[in-house]
């Protein structure tokens, strides 16, 4: 077997570029075309096309080594074909003389040049090759277009209507065509430069076929992008000499029209042609794709993690957030179009909270459980301390009875006490009770943690609570005092309410929601008697605890909060 070192082409200007991605491996059978390697430059990342086909028998360079033109790259073993052509081809050489009409203009030269009528000339004429310019189609905009692509490199063969460029429009990206095919000999423009129509972009050698090549021109792809529909969402086909701007618009209002108020381009993502294409064909968008290349670049292993993380998620049901949920964003809406607005920008907190809520609303299966506590003693007993309360310099509301109580209720019933790992393999069990207590402030919602509840006394409780939430409001609590908390308790008593369904505050388990209580009648068996009920609720996160477990849970706290003395145990 006939075996060829392919080299490093032309880098059309740079002398050393780093070879960032390794596209094949010992023993992997590649087509002509097919990319090898990928390199880049300090302004692009270019892929490098096999001009041959067969099969790798060694990498000659590895990721991260510096490259020139000519550097070798990759041994191929030649596959029957292109060994065939091979010889073919020198054959041609031997019998054929060429002659010297080789140009440096993009002139088309005189016809009778290229295709001589005589049989042994019209052989020569498969051999003439005539350097040609392509220069950028009709943009339809007075306006420079950014580069983002280079996908062809020199000594890439071209058909007409391949791409040679990738440019990028304020909302549209496109692909220019070649509108004839051959040999690129050398690019003249590199990724991030500003082209506009009629500019020379590349140097082609055009063989026999220029003539036919050159007739009509081919199609120009237009590509747009929405962040929920990936990298071809979109597309128009359109002449490359007629203006493309109205097509952009009308694919763009398209779009818009579909529900989705912006439009992101992939070119924003880092990451080379070759991990774009992979991103591609799995379906993937490279926004929810950290790279972890040399300054945040998206390798393919980075695409492979994806997948296996997206795909371990859905087995095991943990962790799927909206993204990998496909949830469909909601569309912003010109509420201006209806009456007066005004824009509010949401206060860090809330941002923080709506992050929270959202990220547990999508992870946590959620279910809630009501109940009643009969709290007419405790109320006795709690009232009958007020005036030693405001000798001690607090307030004893029914906070710290309901936080004794959680406490108790988390001692006795420890699979509420739990954390869930993210893989869904290990169940954290807690063996601290640290209670949170959802505080309303100016500036949003926040969670203080009173630390050891179990071990501390009502009093204690009733310090820390109003500390806590004097603290809270004057926006002074330590992320420390925020954090570690087993359990929550967000109480709207004091505002009204008769139920809620609170949302589990994740990694907790549990959550119980107090509402306001009030004077009932409960039947005690001979008589309805009025009672001071007190409406409750627990959400919890049913991978962890189930129905059964809530109601002994529930149970075991709506006991403690009947039976004061038991607080004391
Ligand atoms: N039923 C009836 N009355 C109640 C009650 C209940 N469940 N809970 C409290 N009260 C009473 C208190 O006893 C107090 O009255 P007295 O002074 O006569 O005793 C009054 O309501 C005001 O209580 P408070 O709100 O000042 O104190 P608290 O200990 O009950 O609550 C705190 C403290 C920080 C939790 C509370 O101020 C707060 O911020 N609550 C809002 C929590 C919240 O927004 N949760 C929702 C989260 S999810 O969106």
């Amino acid at each position: 077997m006939a075996t060829e070192i392919i080299h490093v082409p032309d880098l059309g200007g740079a002398e050393s570029v780093e070879v960032i991605e390794l596209c094949v491996s010992p023993g992997d059978v590649v087509e002509l075309e097919q990319s090898i390697i990928v390199l880049e430059s300090d302004k692009a990342t270019m892929d490098v096309p096999s001009p041959k086909a067969g099969t790798v028998k060694a990498l000659l360079i590895k990721e991260g080594d510096i490259v020139g033109e000519g550097s070798r790259i990759v041994e191929i073993e030649l596959s029957d074909v292109d060994v065939t052509s091979s010889i073919e081809q020198e054959e041609i050489l031997e019998e054929v003389s060429l002659p010297e009409q080789e140009s440096d203009t993009n002139e088309l030269p005189p016809e009778e040049g290229l295709l001589p009528e005589e049989n042994a000339a019209s052989k020569v004429a498969l051999n003439v090759s005539v350097e040609r310019v392509v220069t950028v189609p009709d943009t339809g905009s007075e306006e420079a277009v950014d580069i983002i692509e280079v996908p062809v490199s020199p000594g890439d063969t071209l058909s007409e209507g391949d791409s040679i460029l990738v440019v990028e429009t304020d909302k549209a990206t496109m692909e220019i065509p070649v509108a004839f095919g051959g040999e690129v000999l050398k690019i003249l423009v590199k990724e991030g430069d500003k082209v506009n129509s009629g500019d020379e972009v590349a140097v082609m050698s055009t063989g026999a076929s220029a003539e036919s090549s050159l007739g009509e021109p081919s199609s120009v792809q237009l590509q747009i992008e929405t962040p929920e529909q990936g990298e071809a969402s979109a597309t128009k086909d359109l002449k490359p000499n007629a203006p493309i701007v109205p097509e952009v618009k009308q694919a763009i209002s398209e779009v818009v029209d579909d529900g989705v108020s912006d439009i992101s381009l992939g070119a924003e993502v880092y990451a080379g042609p070759a991990s774009r294409a992979l991103a591609r064909e799995l379906g993937i968008d490279l926004h929810n794709v950290k790279g972890s290349g040399p300054r945040g670049r998206i390798l393919k292993e980075d695409l492979n993690n994806y997948v296996k993380t997206a795909v371990a998620k859905a087995e095991f049901g943990v962790g799927v957030g909206a993204a990998s949920a496909a949830i469909p964003a909601v569309p912003d809406v010109d509420f201006a179009k209806f009456g007066e607005i005004e824009a509010i920008p949401l206060q860090k907190i809330q941002k923080l909270t709506a992050a929270n809520m959202h990220r547990s609303w999508l992870n946590v299966p959620h279910v809630t459980q009501f109940d009643e506590a009969d709290i007419t003693d405790l109320e006795d007993f709690r009232k009958s301390l007020k005036a030693e309360a405001e000798k001690q310099g607090t307030r004893l509301t029914p906070l710290p009875f309901l936080l004794k109580a959680c406490a108790h209720a988390l001692v006795a019933n420890p699979e509420f006490n739990r954390a869930i790992t993210s893989d869904g393999e290990t169940f954290i069990q807690k063996k601290y009770v640290h209670i949170g207590i959802a505080v309303d402030t100016p500036r949003g919602l926040v969670v203080p943690v009173i630390r050891d509840v179990d071990t501390k006394g009502l009093w204690q409780l009733a310090h820390e609570v109003n500390d806590m939430a004097v603290k809270a409001r004057d926006g002074k609590l330590s992320t420390a005092e925020m954090q570690g908390g087993c359990f929550t308790i967000s109480s709207l008593g004091a505002i009204g309410g008769n139920g809620f369904t609170p949302i589990v505050n994740t990694p907790e388990v549990g959550i119980l929601g107090v509402s306001k209580s009030q004077i009932k009648p409960v039947w005690d068996g001979s008589a309805f008697i009025p009672r001071m009920m007190l409406p409750l609720s627990v959400s919890y996160d049913h991978r962890v605890v189930n129905g059964a477990d809530c109601g002994r849970f529930f149970t075991y706290l709506v006991r403690e909060l009947g039976d004061t003395r038991r607080l004391a145990l």
